[in-house]
């Protein structure tokens, strides 16, 4: 437990990728900071996500920190798509690395921030019984969290005698399958992920699914030190892409247009995609998924795969992605799961077509069919962006809270700072890219832009940092209009929120791109952080 008494200059929330390097920034701008974590250790998403099958959907070489050569050099990958515990290992090695442990408080999950205006202080208390005050507060709880994990509100989850498990709070000593009846509900990333590697030991599985996916192979393969040695020679180039790409990823912008290639091309190209594997498939065309034409004629090309390793045309016909057009919902990289299906233990059942009833003592019930299982794991994602913050009771000036400020959908300027709240900052919060993007890659730029603001008001002797009500408006408003008329209006999906029933329909990203977002976010500074005011 942190001393009651403790006054600190910045309390930092969480110790994923976002909070690691916020803690560093501010220390190394002569702050006194405390950072408390949940976990039990550094990690973040990648502390309580160890489902069977964890893995990055990005690519080991730009799925980490690019602010330390040091890092960069002396840190080696071991797979192209590294799993959690390879994920958690590194930000371990960073945590230690950078000496950051001994101002970080483990096992301690924020509860309250709340503002006191006389003072001008926030008091920040944790489960752990910790209670301390700070001038700044920067939360690094990402938009995927476990405390906002969601588990549907299916009829009778209480009652079931089996096992059960939600994917973002999976047990550290793992679960034993051997020889049970399991049943994964959800065919998002996670349980697409998850589901071949439970096959391998469950007597029987069944996949409840709602709605196919898009998938793409992984072509997962282990690194070899040529490889990485390369790699390592040519990271100034790769830093540089990264800093200039929409997605915040080292990749060359698309050399072909749909519209200019014949048929038998777009073929070829596409098979080449899918042989080289990665999640690259929606930067094959620079038309992306928006010329309806390319977009149909890559569907297709999804839906003959799965015909194609599918052996049972049943089976195949309910996992054949259909019903809304890709990019509508986040597409996803597997190992070897439509090939699971062709093992007899491995069942799949549609309930979009028959829905589930209740989940029983016994299993799960859809339509009049019992399921019976041992085990259920819902791989039913979460209550994302702004389920998080509203998990906290952040409290501003008179009172304000921002839970529900957030009622309504994300509201922020920039996806960083939030009127009502001064010197309460966002490292990648409501509104913000970093979801659409190489998620370590905006993170930085944002504990960067966090940190810089943090000097500024600190070198001019401001006390307090926050948005104006106009500023967040604009920004607020400006993330729902990018996100109209795009494909993603085509779908359910957590990045609009409408996974959860009851939460409002508002998109939670900034779709701008990460090199826009940077470029607005540059602007900002240089008009003297247009949008906020400071107090003396
Ligand atoms: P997702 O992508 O939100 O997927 C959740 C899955 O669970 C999805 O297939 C849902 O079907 C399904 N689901 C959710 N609620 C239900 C109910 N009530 N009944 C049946 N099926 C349900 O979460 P993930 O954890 O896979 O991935 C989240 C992100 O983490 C991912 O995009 C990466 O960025 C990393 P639906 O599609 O809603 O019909």
């Amino acid at each position: 437990m942190t001393d009651t008494a403790q006054e600190f200059d910045a309390v930092v929330i969480g110790a994923g990728f976002a909070g690691i390097y916020m803690l560093h920034k501010l220390r190394q701008q002569g702050l006194r900071v405390r950072l408390f974590e949940a976990g039990d250790g550094p990690g973040g998403a990648w502390y309580w996500n160890r489902y069977p099958g964890a893995r990055c959907d990005s690519e080991s070489y730009f799925y980490c920190y690019f602010f330390s050569d040091e890092i960069l050099q002396e840190w080696s990958w071991s797979e192209r798509f590294p799993a959690q515990p390879e994920i958690e290992r590194y930000l371990n090695y960073v945590s230690d690395k950078l000496d950051l442990r001994k101002d970080m408080t483990f096992g301690a999950r924020v509860t309250t921030a709340a503002y006191d205006e006389q003072a001008n202080r926030w008091t920040v208390e944790t489960s752990a019984g910790d209670k301390v005050t700070a001038r700044y507060v920067v939360t690094a709880i990402g938009g995927l969290t476990s405390t906002a994990a969601n588990l549907p509100d299916i009829p009778g989850v209480k009652d079931f005698q089996g096992e059960w498990y939600h994917t973002g709070h999976w047990p550290r000593e793992g679960v034993d399958f051997r020889g049970k009846r399991v049943g994964v509900l959800g065919t998002g990333s996670t349980g697409i992920q998850a589901v071949p590697v439970i096959a391998e030991t469950a007597g029987h599985l069944t996949v409840f699914q709602r709605t196919p996916a898009y998938i793409m192979p992984a072509k997962n393969h282990p690194l070899t030190e040529e490889y990485n040695a390369q790699i390592k020679a040519n990271y100034p180039e790769i830093r540089a892409k990264v800093k200039t790409h929409w997605g915040g990823q080292p990749y060359d912008a698309p050399a072909y247009s749909f519209e200019e290639v014949t048929p038998e091309q777009a073929l070829a190209l596409q098979e080449e995609y899918w042989n080289n594997g990665g999640l690259r498939v929606i930067q094959l065309f620079k038309e992306g998924t928006r010329l309806p034409a390319a977009r149909e004629f890559m569907e297709n090309f999804f839906r003959e795969k799965v015909r194609s390793i599918v052996k049972d045309p049943a089976k195949a016909e309910i996992l054949e992605p259909k019903g809304y057009p890709m990019g509508a919902k986040r597409i996803a990289l597997d190992t070897n799961y439509y090939e699971t299906f062709n093992l007899p233990h491995v069942d799949v059942v549609d309930v979009r077509k028959t829905p589930i009833t209740r989940i029983t003592e016994k299993g799960i019930l859809v339509g009049d069919t019992e399921y019976p299982l041992d085990v259920i794991v819902f791989a039913t994602g979460y209550d994302a962006v702004t389920g998080p913050f509203r998990a906290m009771d952040i409290r501003g000036r008179g009172g304000m809270q921002l839970r529900e400020r957030l009622d309504d959908g994300p509201r922020s300027y920039l996806g960083m700072s939030f009127y009502g709240f001064p010197n309460l900052l966002a490292v990648s919060g409501p509104a913000n890219p970093a979801l659409s993007t190489n998620v370590p890659a905006s993170i930085e730029h944002d504990v960067e832009w966090i940190s810089d603001i943090v000097d500024y008001a600190e070198k001019n002797g401001f006390k307090t940092i926050e948005p104006t009500e106009q500023a967040e408006d604009d920004w607020t408003e400006e993330t729902q209009a990018k996100a109209r008329g795009s494909v993603f209006d085509q779908a359910d999906s957590w990045q609009y929120g409408s996974n959860v029933p009851g939460k409002p329909r508002r998109f939670l990203i900034w779709l701008g791109g990460l090199h826009t977002f940077r470029d607005r976010c540059a602007e900002v500074t240089r008009e003297g952080y247009k949008g906020f005011t400071f107090t003396k």
